[in-house]
């Protein structure tokens, strides 16, 4: 057994994360850091790249790195990890992992209580141990606790943002070979679900040998877990778990169907056929008799398109991302499924970034971007003076950006129409970051939340209130504010938050970045139900973002959302005319 990639990119991790509680220099700490971080977005094994001499090439990758890379690729260990892990022990690298549990305060369990491990931190903290140390409390012990079961909760499940990219490449280069017939991603990847457990992939195609023997000689394979005729497992360098699976095209529909899930929608679904006389499994629909056994001599139904067993179960066809058993089935029934936006509704993007604030393009590059990718209108959207940190706008600056905005809108004569906005901050105090006659001197006023996010219910409702019912605030961007993998959402009133949206007629951004999602599909379809208008948006701070729209539309999907529900379908001249009636 050798070491993997992600083996090799994890002992860096826990090098760095050592160095840390010892008290190491930081740069030293970021150069360990950094090298994880690269080794894990590569995708090619590290001992090809060594063997090429290629490994100092990779960036944050010098000779020293590079040296210890080569150490584990032949000798499957590091022995300055090893001396580490003399003087530190392990256990503290998970106790630095619980949010808001740093290496100072692992550290100081250490010292203090000679707490190496989790499992002594959790006695430990239910003891009241922790209390009493100093510079903590009763309210750091218990935040200790929460952190601790939100780490066991954590499942180990990849982003959509990471697995989509990687399965859409991975069923590309399969569909290359003339065996393959047909292809698709199924599983929860095709339901559009946030996180992903693994991939799944059906090929159709009469020889399945040389497609398995492709997919598990693929560059980016870390480890083969199964290889055989139907079925083939394999773990990415990256991690990501995928299973392939390889079936006759005249059974595509049923086999499609039953692995695209959910397992609650199949449950309904196997049920409806069995009312019908029908058992329904992956490779058709049956006859059975009283006793619901098969009848070998009638005819099965087989179906080489899922419309079909829809259709044979007297049911409209259901889109993927609906299929998780909360309504769908009744809703195809009665023939009453909503018409779910789709990413061709899309006509404009209201909240994106330039290099006035933290992002990377200046405005006219990401106007002529949005041109191109043929966007109606859009808002340019920086963020406002309370973030420093990605260097918000001062009143000033604000003023003159809008100027420019409008000067350029002007210069374009109606190519693409460009609004001048902002992504206001709502401060934790609930105040808004800018004063209203500066706020009624713009076209589209956003407000988000990025600070005080650890508030409690009471107080984040209330600065969520507070911005939907100003006046000039026009949408609410980001609205839980969480961040994958680890950022949780604010603890907020929901429907306190949408009632209120739908009474002032304020728009819900479902934030398209794949690290956001957010409103997430449950509250999308809360807000759908009570007529509150959604935007989705990129938030690009980059031209390449903006290519994340469908994320975004995937999420809106799942929520049960139609196009008419979101105001960047509409004409410009319908956004305008609902712009300007606002007071
Ligand atoms: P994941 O991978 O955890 O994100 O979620 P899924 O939905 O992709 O689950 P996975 O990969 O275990 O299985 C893919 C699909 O295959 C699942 O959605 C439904 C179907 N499936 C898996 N196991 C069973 C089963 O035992 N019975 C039935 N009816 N369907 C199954
Ligand atoms: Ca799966
Ligand atoms: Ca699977
Ligand atoms: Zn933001």
């Amino acid at each position: 057994m050798s070491l993997s990639n992600r083996e090799i990119a994890d002992i860096f991790e826990r090098c760095a994360d050592m160095l840390q509680i010892r008290g190491a220099n930081i740069h030293r700490v970021l150069s360990y850091r950094r090298a994880a971080e690269t080794i894990r977005a590569v995708p090619r094994d590290l001992r090809v790249i060594s063997s090429e001499g290629g490994l100092t090439d990779l960036s944050y990758i010098g000779k020293t790195i590079a040296a210890k890379i080569d150490e584990m690729l032949e000798t499957d260990q590091l022995e300055f990890y090893e001396r580490l892990k003399a003087e530190v022990p392990e256990g503290l690298v998970d106790i630095m992992h619980i949010n808001g549990v740093g290496p100072k305060k692992a550290k100081l369990f250490w010292d203090q209580l000679d707490i190496t491990s989790l499992a002594e931190l959790l006695s430990a903290a239910e003891a009241g141990k922790l209390a009493d140390l100093p510079g903590m409390g009763a309210k750091s012990q218990q935040k200790i606790l929460d952190g601790i079961e939100a780490l066991s909760r954590q499942t180990g499940r990849a982003s959509i943002g990471d697995a989509l990219p990687a399965a859409q490449r991975i069923l590309g280069h399969l569909l290359e070979l003339p065996e393959a017939q047909e292809g698709a991603l199924a599983g929860s990847i095709r339901r559009g679900r946030e996180t992903i457990g693994d991939v799944d992939i059906l090929i159709a195609a009469d020889d399945s040998g040389p497609i398995m023997q492709r997919f598990v000689t693929m560059e980016n394979v870390g480890r083969v877990l199964g290889h055989g005729p139907t079925k083939s497992s394999v773990e990415l360098l990256s991690g990501l778990q995928v299973d392939v699976r390889v079936l006759e095209k005249a059974r595509w529909g049923t086999a499609l169907n039953y692995f695209t899930g959910s397992l609650a929608h199949n449950v309904k679904m196997r049920q409806i056929a069995l009312d019908r006389g029908l058992s329904l499994n992956e490779h058709a629909l049956s006859p059975i008799d009283d006793s619901k056994t098969i009848l070998e001599s009638a005819e099965k139904i087989l179906c080489d398109n899922e419309e079909k067993v829809y259709t044979t179960l007297g049911l409209q066809y259901v889109p993927p991302e609906l299929r998780e058993d909360s309504g769908e089935i009744e809703a195809a029934r009665e023939g009453c499924l909503p018409r779910l936006i789709t990413g061709g509704d899309i006509v404009a993007d209201l909240h994106m970034h330039s290099t006035w604030s933290d992002g990377k393009h200046s405005i006219r590059e990401m106007v002529d971007a949005c041109i191109q990718r043929g966007l109606r209108y859009i808002a340019i959207t920086d963020h406002s003076r309370s973030l420093g940190i990605a260097n918000g706008l001062s009143i000033e600056r604000l003023l003159a950006q809008a100027e420019e905005v409008r000067r350029l809108n002007a210069e374009l004569g109606g190519e693409i129409q460009v609004l001048a906005g902002t992504e206001m901050d709502i401060k934790a105090d609930g105040g808004m970051d800018y004063p209203d006659e500066i706020l009624a001197q713009m076209d589209f006023v956003i407000a988000s939340l990025h600070s005080g996010l650890q508030q409690k219910r009471p107080q984040v409702t209330e600065r969520l209130l507070n911005a939907i019912r100003n006046p000039h605030v026009d949408m609410i961007g980001h609205p839980s504010a969480r961040q994958f993998p680890n950022r949780e959402a604010v603890d907020a009133d929901w429907d306190a938050v949408l009632a209120a949206a739908k009474e002032r007629d304020t728009i819900l951004e479902i934030n398209a970045n794949p690290l956001r999602l957010d409103l997430k599909p449950e509250l999308a379809r809360l807000a759908k139900d009570l007529g509150v208008l959604l935007a989705i948006n990129t938030d690009a701070h980059q031209i390449a973002h903006l290519d994340l729209m469908d994320y975004g539309v995937t999420i809106a999907r799942r929520g049960w959302v139609e196009a008419e529900n979101v105001v960047n379908s509409w004409t410009f001249e319908r956004f305008e005319q609902w712009l300007s009636a606002r007071p």
